[in-house]
């Protein structure tokens, strides 16, 4: 999988220079709602991985959360979210990354989140402890709720923070402290590596967290991810260091 893992590695590398370079400069924005914002941006720099990729690999497709590309029903399908965390993006606040994960056969194989701010490159593939700045990482070691750091998402429409936002009134008072950070792919890179002990959302598409999901289960921690009936192409998912119960 190593060159999988090259290409993913080196198209997250250049999308992410793109939004460095462009971060807290005047967006285009493309469309704006209560609770997100589209930016143009989102759309270059996917493009950016897509051509790179689709280059490498033209038989492969592509599924990402500013459109696809190719047959879908390929083998070898690249899952992308080119700017995760686009709110806070729009206003300036650094934490936000770009997210490319292979599917291989239905398996993801390969995934990558670079964090182009702070430069970390969190890179998996199947088989092989995750890595971050090619160091290996493992999932925290607490077992106990009330010393936990977790990670809840609330999603961007008035259904969603309704559903995730009472998850949030009753954890608060069982862990030690909640955060709400506004980027799924972080949120999962951050448990693969330790820093947060869980990470819970409803409401949230398979480019957010595909590659989270392979980096997460190969750092020894565990990922259910569930679709939603009544949510078309949208998903639950809990992932956790696999130790502590969250009691949902
Ligand atoms: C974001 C997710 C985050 C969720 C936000 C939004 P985007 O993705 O990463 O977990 O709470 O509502 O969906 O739109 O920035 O790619």
């Amino acid at each position: 999988m190593k060159h999988y893992l090259d290409a993913a590695e080196n198209a997250a590398r250049a999308a992410g220079k793109l939004l460095r370079e462009n971060f807290q400069r005047q967006q285009r924005v493309k469309a704006v709602a209560a609770h997100d914002i589209k930016l143009e941006i989102d759309v270059q720099a996917q493009e950016l991985i897509s051509k790179l990729l689709l280059e490498e690999f033209p038989a492969h497709a592509l599924y990402g959360e500013e459109g696809i590309v190719g047959d879908q029903s390929s083998d070898h399908q690249w899952i992308v979210d080119p700017l995760d965390g686009t709110v806070n993006y729009f206003y300036g606040i650094p934490h936000f990354c770009v997210s490319i994960a292979l599917r291989l056969h239905k398996e993801i194989v390969v995934g990558v989140i670079y964090d182009p701010i702070r430069g970390e490159m969190w890179t998996g593939q199947r088989g092989e402890v995750s890595k971050l700045n090619g160091a290996p990482i493992h999932v925290s070691d607490r077992a106990e709720l009330a010393e936990a750091v977790i990670s809840i998402g609330l999603a961007k429409t008035g259904e969603t923070i309704n559903t995730n936002f009472p998850l949030l009134q009753q954890m608060i008072h069982r862990v030690r402290k909640c955060r709400v950070l506004g980027s799924a792919a972080l949120d999962m890179a951050y448990v693969a590596c330790g820093r947060f002990d869980a990470y819970i959302e409803t409401g949230i598409s398979l480019w957010d967290i595909a590659a989270g999901s392979l980096l997460v289960e190969n750092a020894g921690g565990t990922v259910d991810l569930r679709p939603r009936e009544n949510m078309k192409d949208k998903y639950s998912i809990v992932a956790s260091n696999g130790l502590i119960d969250l009691k949902l």
